[in-house]
């Protein structure tokens, strides 16, 4: 299994088989990095979305990728941090070992995430990071079927966060 880090932008990715967006539980779109898949996929992916109807925390659902040049978006929902009393973690790892069974359920064999709860919603980077990686690690030893997860991280502080625990 291979895990990369990689700085910028996670739409500029066209060599993985979906996207994972750091989606909202009503699947509406929104700001951040689900805003930029939201502008670079148009329309159809929100229509896809409303289908849906919805994602709740911790979990992930996966759509086509409208107009990215990728098969899929895979749409999973990060905890709002409230001070780490209320279950973010477990729901951060949920989050993310979701996502890589839905792309192995899809025959996605390679994703990019973003770092996920870790903008609008607030979740501390450094902490973030290291559950992160443990539970994308850990799922993807379940399901080896997914062989590479390229994390993009937007700025010099999230990807030196990452960087550490790598
Ligand atoms: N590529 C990679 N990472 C990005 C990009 C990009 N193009 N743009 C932003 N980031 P956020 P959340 C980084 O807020 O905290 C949305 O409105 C960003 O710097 O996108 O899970 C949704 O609809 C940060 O490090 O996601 C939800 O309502 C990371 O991506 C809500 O925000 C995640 O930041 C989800 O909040």
């Amino acid at each position: 299994m291979t895990l990369t880090l990689h700085r910028g932008d996670i739409t500029t990715d066209t060599e993985v088989d979906a996207l994972v967006t750091a989606a909202n539980s009503g699947l509406r779109g929104g700001g951040g990095v689900d805003g930029a898949i939201h502008r670079a996929a148009g329309p159809a992916l929100l229509a896809e979305c409303r289908r849906i109807g919805g994602c709740a925390v911790g979990d992930a659902v996966i759509t086509g990728a409208g107009d990215l040049p990728v098969r899929h978006v895979i749409h999973t929902v990060g905890p709002v941090w409230s001070g780490g009393g209320h279950g973010e973690p477990a729901l951060l790892a949920s989050a993310h070992r979701r996502t890589v069974e839905v792309a192995a359920a899809h025959g996605c064999a390679r994703i990019a995430l973003p770092a996920i709860s870790c903008g609008v919603y607030g979740y501390p980077v450094e902490q973030a990071a290291a559950i992160a990686v443990a539970s994308t690690r850990e799922a993807m030893v379940a399901h080896p079927e997914v062989v590479e997860a390229r994390f993009w991280l937007f700025d010099e502080r999230t990807y030196a966060a990452f960087s550490a625990v790598l």
